[in-house]
Formats: C-alpha cells, structure tokens, sequence
C-alpha cells in the first residue's frame, strides 16, 4: 500500500483551481492565505468576472481565467485542483499530467487541510440521507461535528475549521473520488453501485472503482460499511484491507446489520443488539432502512453511545428533494423527488408510491438506459409528462415497452399544470426525472424548488 503524506506543501510553481463553482470558489478561499499564485479557472467564458470576484476573500490575489486555458499557463503550474463537474481526461488536465503536475480533487485538497477523524459516504443513491442522518446522530455525541461534500458544502469550506477532536462526515460521489490521493477516512461506506454518469465514467468498472477509491487507504484497525445485498460490493470488499462491517435489508446475517420483525438489528461476534424498531423512524421504504442500517454502523464505528443513535433516529426527517412531500391540491398528493436523477433513484420512488401517479421526467442525458424505470411502473403510472434532452429516448424506451401515455411539454409550468388538469383526488404526482437537471436548470435543487414553488401557487 501506497503511504501519502497528509501535509500540504506549496512550491514555487503556480496552481490552478479548475472550476468557479462552489468547489472551485471554496477551494480558493482555502488556498490564498498559503499562495498569491492561484490560477482561478473556468471553461465558462460568459461567467462575469466581477461577480466571481465578490465571491473570493479580499485577500485572494491570484488570476481569473475564464474560456481557454493558455498554455503558458499550464507551464506554469505545478499544482491542479478540478473541481468535481470537470471532466479529468479533458484536454488541459492531460497536459498537466503529461508536464508532471500534481492532480487533487477538491475533496482531496479540503481532506489535507482537515484534522480530527472523516467518516466518507459514496454510494449512487442514498449517499446524502445517509451523510445528513450519520452527522444528526454524530452530533448527538461530539461537539465539533462538519457535514461536508456533494450534499452541498465543499469539504474545502470547513477544513480549516476542524479540529484534532472534530469528526467529519463527508458525501463523496464518484466525480471527487476520481481524484483523491492521501484521502483516508476511518470509517468509509458505499451504499450501492447501480449505473449513473456513464457518459463521464464510461464503463460500470470504472464507475465502480472511483467508488472503491473510497477505502484505498484504509487499514484493518479502520471500518468500512457495505451492502450485503449488491454482488458488486460483494467483490469490491475483497480489495479492502478494512474491518467489513454489513448490512442487508433480505436477509438475517451472521455479522452485521439487517431487519428482523420490523426491528434493525446489530450481530457482533454472535451478540444482538436491537437498535430501534423501523416504524420509529420518519424515513420511509427499503432503501431508507438501509441507509439507516450504515448510518447505525457507521455511528457505532465512531463510538457514538445507543441512547444517542436512537435519539437521533427517532427525530431525522427526510431529506429535501427526495420523495418529499409538497402539498396535497384537490386531493392529489404531490411529491418532489427532484434528487431522482438516475433510474435506481427514480425506480425507488416510483416503488414508494401506492396510488395512480403521475410520474414527470425527463433531464440531462447522462447516457442512461431507461428500460428497468419504465419496466417499475407496474400499471401505476397514469401518465408519464418528459421534458428535456432525454424526453425523446425515454418515450421510444416506453413504447417499446408498451407504455404509451406519454406527454410532452417544454417547462416545469406545463408539466405541473398538465398534471393538475389530469389528476383525480386520491392521485398522486411524483417529480422523479431519472435524469439530472442541467440543460434547463441550474441543479436539482432549483428544479426541485421550482417545482414546489409552482405546486404550492395551484388552486385548491
Ligand atoms: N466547468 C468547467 N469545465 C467543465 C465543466 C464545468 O470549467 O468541463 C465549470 C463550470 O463552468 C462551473 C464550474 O465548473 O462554473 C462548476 O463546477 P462543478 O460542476 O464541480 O460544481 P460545484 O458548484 O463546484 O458543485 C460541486 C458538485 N457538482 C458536481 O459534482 C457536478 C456538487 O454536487 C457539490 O454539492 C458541490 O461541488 C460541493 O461539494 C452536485 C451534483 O450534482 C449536487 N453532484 C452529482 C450527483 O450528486 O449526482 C455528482
């Protein structure tokens, strides 16, 4: 095993911060109290510069660059920090590489610059419940508690903040796993591994060893939390030297956690442990038990006490965009699942529904296939309205699959108002797009609100 050194040392040569999003603005507030040769740089050449500007502390004194990257400035540079949207086998990042220049995700870079001890979440679905659910519980046993990572806050903002007795919980997807080094959390998870962003990673293996980049440097004195039930975590485990703790939602196991007569249950060295009952729980359906499941093991790994993971159960609510409950209008429920950016999300929270639902999808295509969402409706959906790029290709998939009730339309407006018009009391309408919202939003988020906003401004 590789040992990395934690320790970030600055050179001469310059560094160049890929992307002015949240990552990239973060990391460049982090980064300028050690440096004044920060590249700032993003492909966006429209961005206004003034405005980035504003973003950054005044004691940044590096340079923005915006549009192409010159060369002059990848010779220069000896440091590049991407941020996560960024693919790393575009052409500049190639050229850094090739010249010898260290590569860091933003994860990495906020990962060197933390102390104390990182609990790290990835999995394709339930990674955010299960990071706002371990940091509820943790928070109930240690006072300096940071949730950071893809659930919206880059590690890179509270890094400096840390301390020796700090523990954080950090959401990693594959985007920042791809590009971590010395990253090294005592206790890792990965929750499941089902196809998303393959135009970005282009295989499953690929994918999934982003993912397993996650446990890279662990040792057995550490933990890592899988799930029994995916055959490819299954295999993945073989590659970790850490302490295996599982868990399974189908079945008893002779060590770890699974569900028994409504009750989760933890084995260890054949000692049971009931932890709660599921009904005493706010988050509902399969696949919240099992985040529950590896948030429990993960609490227990960090040494939080019983009393305080069962208070922290009993209180956590669902997190927002995910099969959240908007309102009820004329006796249709209305639900925003705007997080459902892949088909195993949008799969589950078409499972979540009891009633005649209709179902509004459609996104960015993240080159998904669409069959095994379509193939979930099971007679459930009254109408499927699409949107976006993918709108097309979904409806080919359904109508292959003998699903026609398809509707078109151009905005979020249209597809709230069409499903209003066609609802009937005792419906439901579910945003579960099974695509990701760039293209005609800015993330999930603004999709998710806005789709709130407009189911909120319906008549009663
Ligand atoms: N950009 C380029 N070149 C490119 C692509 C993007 O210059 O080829 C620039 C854009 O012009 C933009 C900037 O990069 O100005 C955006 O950077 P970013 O896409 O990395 O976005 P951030 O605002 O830094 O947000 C990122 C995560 N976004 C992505 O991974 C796409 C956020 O996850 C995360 O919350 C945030 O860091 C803090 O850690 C969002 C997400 O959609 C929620 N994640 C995906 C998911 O959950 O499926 C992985």
């Amino acid at each position: 095993m590789e040992e990395f050194e934690k320790a970030v040392k600055l050179s001469e040569g310059k560094i160049i911060i890929a992307g002015a999003g949240k990552s990239g603005i973060a990391a460049a507030g982090l980064l300028c109290r050690d440096s004044d040769k920060i590249i700032l740089y993003d492909g966006n050449a429209e961005l206004d510069k003034e405005s980035l500007i504003r973003k950054l502390p005044e004691g940044f004194k590096g340079e923005i660059i915006l549009g192409e990257l010159p060369d002059e400035a990848i010779n220069s540079a000896e440091l590049l920090i991407i941020s996560p949207g960024i693919p790393t086998d575009l052409e500049f990042v190639k050229k850094l590489k090739a010249k010898g220049a260290t590569v860091w995700g933003e994860a990495e870079l906020g990962y060197r610059y933390s102390k104390g001890r990182l609990a790290a979440i990835t999995g394709t679905n339930g990674k955010t419940t299960t990071t706002a659910l371990l940091g509820e519980i943790v928070k109930t046993q240690y006072e300096s508690v940071f949730v950071v990572g893809n659930i919206g806050i880059p590690y890179t903002c509270m890094a400096d903040k840390t301390t020796d007795e700090s523990v954080t919980v950090a959401e990693m997807s594959s985007f920042q796993l791809e590009s971590v080094e010395a990253f090294h959390p005592q206790v890792s998870m990965i929750l499941n591994i089902t196809p998303d962003h393959l135009n970005r990673h282009h295989t499953m293996e690929n994918y999934a060893l982003a993912k397993a980049n996650i446990m890279k440097n662990q040792t057995p004195d550490e933990t890592c939390v899988l799930n029994y039930e995916d055959g490819r975590l299954r295999e993945l485990a073989k590659l970790s030297r850490a302490r295996i703790v599982w868990f399974s939602s189908a079945r008893e196991l002779e060590e770890g956690m699974f569900i028994r007569d409504g009750s989760i249950i933890c084995r260890e060295n054949g000692d049971e442990t009931v932890i709660c009952s599921i009904n005493d729980m706010n988050i509902i359906g399969r696949h919240n038990h099992e985040n529950a499941m590896a948030a429990i093991a993960g609490a227990l790994a960090l040494g939080v006490s019983l009393d305080n993971i069962r208070k922290a159960l009993r209180s956590f609510v669902a997190v927002e965009h995910r099969i959240e409950y908007t309102a009820t209008k004329n006796g249709v429920k209305y639900y925003n699942d705007s997080k459902g950016t892949n088909p195993d999300a949008s799969i589950q929270a078409v499972k979540a529904m009891s009633v005649k639902t209709i179902l509004i999808g459609g996104g960015y295509d993240k080159g998904s296939e669409y069959d095994e969402w379509i193939n979930s409706f099971e007679g459930k959906i009254k109408y499927l309205v699409l949107m976006g790029q993918t709108a097309e290709k979904i409806a080919e998939t359904a109508r292959r699959l003998g699903f026609c009730d398809i509707v078109f339309v151009n905005s979020m407006e249209e597809a709230v108002k069409f499903s209003y018009e066609h609802a009937q009391p005792g419906e439901a309408v579910l945003l579960s797009p099974c695509c990701a919202s760039w293209g005609m939003f800015k993330n999930y988020e603004e999709r998710g609100r806005i789709f709130k906003e407009l189911v909120k401004g319906l008549p009663d």
